[in-house]
């Protein structure tokens, strides 16, 4: 017999993420055995009754919903974990917490910043654990990145670049709106490139460097009027399509910030550099496994940019996986932050980014897109 606890999860949404987190959930214990916490895949909820029980027999859950009421409402659930659009986030969020449910949200925490806030409040008001799936901050070399950074042998940082480059919506064909395309329909998505992209390049910088303090953008939307899915009528995009900003970080370094659907060749490039006094780093998502270091203290005639393979036993969270040299992927990142969140129910400390660390994110996301629309430099607010 098992001697572990049990967190009872029901998950809502049966898209893309539904399988990331589902994915993590059932690797948890096969890679992080030490953890006194054992996820039980108790419930999976999606409107439509089909869809939900194929998934539900596809990942391993016990039963199902169709109404995400209802399964809050089920005292066999001790965490709601939400991975439909954007525009749903809020409500499920907050009345999961008011049911007393621990709350894990996928990104971005909501459309806007009022949504966010309130549902800072209901997690706050009622005290239940929260966390946002910003994964990327668990890839291995991300996380050395931190630790670099935090040992102080960047010295001063004077710049942070940050590219988050798609191609996938060019075709002006392309419809918006409803199943697999939500994020081209403003209304479901609260915006474009800034709320789905720059928001994980903003909380990774936030994660790395800190705070920003303010922006100056500009966005655009190339395709004006598309087809919607759900209509089936020609329709105004209100979602950007691009969006650039460069901004001014509390700690005084300058950042440099690019996302696109419309970069032609480039499926998902997330990049970062860093550069500081002493020394820079740089990271590229399409080769996750490794993190670029170069160090000014090297010997001048040996001095280079290295090109650090983070899949040593000393690695962060490498020491799970396999044998040095082997690498891991993207769906890594979520069995280390769903591993992170068990973790922090041992310690009781909050797990990263928690809602109100999010809230920090979608408050640069709110000013950019407020420093486009009014072509004006704009504070973020974050403290
Ligand atoms: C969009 O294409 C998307 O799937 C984002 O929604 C994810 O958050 C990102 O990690 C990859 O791209």
């Amino acid at each position: 017999m098992s001697k572990k606890k049990e967190l009872r999860i029901g998950l809502i949404g049966c898209g893309f993420m539904g399988r990331t987190h589902s994915n993590a959930y059932n690797r948890v214990p096969n890679f992080f055995p030490e953890l006194e916490y054992n996820p039980v895949l108790q419930a999976v909820c999606s409107r439509s009754e089909n869809k939900v029980r194929a998934f539900a027999e596809q990942w391993g859950y016990e039963s199902v919903e169709t109404d995400w009421k209802k399964m809050i409402s089920r005292d066999d659930i001790d965490a709601i974990d939400i991975c439909t659009p954007n525009d749903t986030h809020a409500e499920i969020a907050i009345a999961a917490a008011e049911a007393g449910k621990m709350v894990l949200t996928e990104k971005p925490l909501a459309r806007n910043l009022s949504e966010a806030q309130q549902m800072v409040e209901a997690v706050e008001k009622a005290g239940v654990k929260n966390t946002v799936w910003y994964n990327y901050r668990r890839l291995p070399a991300v996380t050395l990145a931190k630790q670099i950074i935090d040992s102080g042998k960047l010295g001063k940082i004077f710049h942070y670049r940050a590219n988050f480059l798609q191609d996938w919506t060019i075709s002006a064909e392309l419809p918006q709106g409803g199943e697999g395309l939500w994020r081209l329909d403003a209304d479901a998505a609260g915006s474009g490139v800034t709320g789905d992209l720059l928001a994980h390049c903003i909380d990774t910088a936030i994660w790395l460097n800190g705070n920003i303090k303010d922006v100056s953008a500009m966005t655009e939307t190339f395709i004006k009027e598309r087809v919607h899915q759900i209509t089936g009528k020609m329709q105004k995009v209100s979602i950007d399509d691009a969006c650039i900003f460069h901004c001014h970080f509390k700690n005084g370094s300058l950042g440099l910030f690019e996302s696109t659907r419309y970069a032609r060749g480039h499926k998902a490039l997330y990049t970062f550099e860093i550069n500081g006094e002493h020394a820079s780093i740089r990271w590229d998502l399409h080769d996750l496994n490794r993190l670029e270091y170069f160090d000014h203290s090297d010997e001048s005639k040996l001095r280079g940019w290295r090109s650090i393979h983070v899949t040593d036993g000393d690695h962060p969270y490498m020491d799970k996986w396999w044998v040095p040299g082997l690498g891991i992927g993207y769906e890594h990142s979520f069995i280390h932050q769903a591993a992170d969140f068990f973790k922090s129910l041992e310690t009781g400390e909050p797990c990263s980014p928690t809602f109100k660390e999010a809230f920090e994110t979608q408050q640069v996301c709110e000013a950019v897109l407020e420093s486009a629309a009014t072509k004006s430099w704009q504070d973020t607010g974050a403290v």
